[in-house]
This record gives C-alpha cells, sequence and structure tokens, in this order.
C-alpha cells in the first residue's frame, strides 16, 4: 500500500497517533474529543503549567469538564507534554495555536511560525497536518507548505498531507460544540482533502470539504467579517436614530419581526473578543499587500473603535443634564467582560470606556460579578464589593456588560442617572427620565 493509503487505514480504524499544539479554548476541547473517539492524544503545548493540570487529570478550560480529562488521562488516551520531539512517532496533527493582532493592528503569525519550525524538525512520510488557527488566505501554502514538505523533501499530497480547517469554538456555548458543530476543510491537493476530511470524521459530526485551504481559510473570515460589519451597521444605526431622535431598540424589534431577509444584531459600547474584531483585520491587511482595500471591513472597525469614545460622550451629555461635569464626577461601570456571563476581558470596549473617563478625570469604579481585577492597558482596579453601595454613590451608572445576574430594577431604582448601552433595562428604561439608551 502506499503511503495515502496506510495513513487513511490507521486513520479510519483509529490506531493512528494524534497531537494537538496549542491547548487553549480549541485545542483542548479538540484533544479530548478526538480522545473520546478512541485516537490516542498527545497535547503540546509551552505552558508547563497546562501540562502539569492534565496529565494530573484536571482541566483549565470552562468548556471541558475535569472528569473528562481525568477519566481520558487515566485510560492513557490524552497525555500532555512540552516537548515536540514526540511528534517524530505521530501520525496526525492539528495546530490550534493563537493569531492575535500586534500593536500596529498587523497579524501576529509568531504562533505559528513557532509551531511550524518546531513541527518541521519532526516531520516524517505518512503525515497529515491540518492548521485550525483563524489567518488570512494563503498561510497554509506560503507558511506551512515550504517549512513542513519542501525543506523535508517531503512531496505534499504524497508523502504527507496539508489542510486547514477553521476553529468555530464559541467558548460558554452548549449547543453548537467542538462534536457537532460543521467543521469545514480544505486541503493543499485533492488527497490532503480526502486524508484530512477522513480524519476528522473519525471524531465529528459533520465534516464539509472544500476544494482547498484557500477556501476554508476565507469561509472563516467570511462568518467573522459578516458579524463585525453587521455590528458595525447597527453601531451607525444607532448613531444616526438618536441624531433622529428615535429609538434604535424599538427601530431594530420592529425590523426583525421580518421573518426572512433580516437577522438581528443590537448595538453596544464597541467590539470586544478575541475573534470579531480581528479575524476581518486579517483578511484586510492580506488584501492591502495585494493593493486592494478592504472598505467595508475598514469602516466598520472605525465605527466599532468609536463606539467607546461615543459612549463617553452619552455619559457627558446626561450629567450635563444634571449640571454635573464629567471631571469629578463619581462614575460606576456595570460589567467590564467583552460579553454577558463570561469572564473574558479580551478587546473589551469596557477598558476603553474606563480609560476615557480616566482621562477625563471622572472618578471611575466598576462591577463585574465574573472579573474581579482589571490590570490592563495601563488601568489597575477592583470590581467593587458592596454593588448597591456603589450604585447608590455613583453620580452615573453606566450598563457596558448586560450580565444576566444583575438585579436591573433594583439598580433603576438606586441610581442617580443610569447610561444603557445595551437595552439593559428594557422597558423599564424606555421612558424613564432617568435612563439614556444608546
Ligand atoms: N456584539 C454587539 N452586537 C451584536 C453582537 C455582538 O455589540 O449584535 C458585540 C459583543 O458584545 C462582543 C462582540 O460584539 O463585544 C463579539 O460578540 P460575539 O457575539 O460575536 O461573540 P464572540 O466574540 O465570542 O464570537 C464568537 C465567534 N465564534 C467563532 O469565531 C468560532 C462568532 O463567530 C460567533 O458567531 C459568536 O461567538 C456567537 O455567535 O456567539
Amino acid at each position: 500500500m502506499n503511503t495515502k493509503d496506510t495513513l487513511l487505514e490507521k486513520l479510519q480504524n483509529k490506531t493512528a497517533s494524534v497531537a494537538v499544539l496549542g491547548l487553549g479554548y480549541v485545542g483542548l476541547p479538540f484533544a479530548t474529543v478526538f480522545a473520546e473517539a478512541g485516537f490516542e492524544v498527545i497535547g503540546i503545548d509551552p505552558d508547563s503549567r497546562k501540562i502539569e493540570k492534565l496529565n494530573q487529570g484536571v482541566s483549565y478550560i470552562q468548556d471541558v469538564p475535569t472528569e473528562v480529562v481525568a477519566r481520558l488521562a487515566e485510560a492513557g488516551k490524552l497525555k500532555a507534554t512540552t516537548d515536540f520531539s514526540v511528534l517524530v512517532d505521530v501520525d496526525a496533527v492539528s495546530i490550534c495555536v493563537p493569531t492575535p493582532l500586534r500593536k500596529t493592528g498587523d497579524p501576529d503569525l509568531s504562533f505559528i511560525l513557532s509551531v511550524t519550525r518546531e513541527l518541521a524538525k519532526y516531520m516524517h512520510p505518512g503525515m497529515v497536518v491540518v492548521l485550525e488557527s483563524t489567518t488570512y488566505p494563503g498561510t497554509t501554502r506560503e507558511i506551512l507548505l515550504p517549512q513542513l514538505g519542501e525543506e523535508n523533501d517531503l512531496i505534499v499530497g504524497e508523502d504527507y498531507f496539508l489542510a486547514f480547517s477553521p476553529e468555530r469554538v464559541d467558548p460558554g456555548r452548549e449547543d453548537w460544540t467542538t462534536i457537532n458543530t460543521p467543521k469545514v476543510i480544505g486541503g493543499i491537493t485533492e488527497a490532503c482533502s480526502e486524508v484530512a476530511s477522513t480524519w476528522y470524521r473519525g471524531a465529528l459530526q459533520t465534516v464539509v470539504p472544500v476544494s482547498s485551504a484557500e477556501v476554508a481559510e476565507m469561509a472563516k473570515l467570511l462568518e467573522n467579517t459578516f458579524r463585525m460589519i453587521n455590528i458595525g451597521l447597527v453601531n451607525e444605526m444607532a448613531v444616526m436614530c438618536d441624531r433622529l431622535g428615535i429609538d434604535v431598540w424599538e427601530v431594530i424589534d420592529a425590523a426583525a419581526t421580518k421573518p426572512f431577509g433580516f437577522m438581528k444584531f443590537t448595538p453596544g459600547p464597541g467590539l470586544g473578543g478575541h475573534c470579531i474584531p480581528i479575524d476581518p483585520l486579517y483578511l484586510s491587511w492580506k488584501l492591502r499587500s495585494l493593493d486592494y482595500t478592504a472598505r467595508f471591513i475598514e469602516l466598520a472597525s472605525e465605527i466599532n473603535l468609536g463606539m467607546p469614545r461615543y459612549v463617553v460622550r452619552k455619559v457627558q451629555d446626561t450629567l450635563n443634564e444634571l449640571g454635573k461635569p464629567l471631571k469629578g464626577s463619581r462614575i460606576l461601570v456595570l460589567g467590564a467582560a467583552y460579553k454577558p456571563d463570561i469572564d473574558d476581558l479580551r478587546e473589551s470596549p469596557a477598558l476603553d470606556v474606563i480609560g476615557l473617563l480616566e482621562q477625563s478625570g471622572s472618578k471611575v469604579s466598576y462591577h463585574d460579578p465574573y472579573v474581579a481585577k482589571i490590570t490592563e492597558e495601563e488601568l489597575e482596579l477592583q470590581s467593587v464589593t458592596d454593588l448597591m453601595a456603589a450604585v447608590r454613590d455613583a453620580d452615573c451608572v453606566v450598563i457596558i456588560t448586560n450580565h444576566s445576574n444583575y438585579d436591573y430594577a433594583a439598580i433603576l431604582d438606586a441610581a442617580a442617572c443610569i447610561v444603557d448601552t445595551r437595552n439593559a433595562l428594557g422597558e423599564m428604561g424606555r421612558k424613564n427620565p432617568k435612563v439614556a439608551r444608546l
């Protein structure tokens, strides 16, 4: 049998050994799902604390129960190490490393480059490698292919197989998980798509092969650019409705009664998270290198980035109505995480709003039941311990993240005035003179 058929057989009967590079919110769920499916999985991550926890049978990712890790570790189905040399005996490798932005706003491929350099040392005939990290179209072919194959005299599609498959992990979501979320996968060659799809079908319910790695890379960017642009649109609708004296929330609810051809998005104080604000900028960066300006992305990004300042101006106008300047006023920010009911601060607009309020001379405090302290972007704050006392003491309360466990009626009753950027107060806030909404 040739290399491909031998590997296909090992993937189909699950005797193929699997490695996952990067054990974060994508890699660890991936590793446990493939181990549960019967593969022997080894996770590789440079963070020795993660490795220690996993080998003790302890999970550090919200979506992966410790009892699952413990059972798989006990059964010898899931091991973890910082040592890349184990790859010399591995058949199938999934790369799940971060792809953030640099401070300059350009893609930071340093994690992909470093794991590719390590993997290249241990490449051998009969391997399949799948990149999962969100990146610009062409990364798999331009970065991984030369280092993994050409530098090792391995022919892609014959000696080894290389593909891209976008991660679709939404931390905390229980309806769509790693196992049941349809998985797009595209290879450098047809044989690469076949081998990679066969591997993934051994653990995932729905695998969607496409004709190339670039199609798979671009599909992911369309998914998240679609979201970013529509959030930018609805944020601009909020600004326009404000100028027109129309309640944007009522407008959106009315539009959302259309049973087809419309998808509801809601305005907010800005765009947070590790995907939506970042992924589209990988695409616009790539297109700029091809002398094309992705105008939708750049305009939507500009609008979203402008929302924190728009919120601060709302606070200023609200205080002004009470004859109070921003400077010296006590402002309580409710919610710091980038979206409700999670503890993730990445790119959270709350950080921008707090920073701008501090720059204007306000005395800013915050409360977030999931975020005990903020120590980033020159900010150093602790969540207030007595929420209602802080509400009563504030000149203005700004609702930035509408966590579901807040008692909004009590907050409305106790606050001097409220800027509600999420329509968290709903009907209570709509006609209340104490409340200003986006
Ligand atoms: N946001 C708005 N208005 C909206 C929706 C979101 O202002 O109508 C804001 C949120 O407050 C947040 C940011 O945008 O600050 C991103 O929110 P998100 O709901 O897109 O949540 P994320 O960042 O966790 O996005 C993830 C993505 N999942 C993957 O990339 C695999 C995204 O594709 C999912 O659609 C999204 O979860 C989801 O639907 O929960």
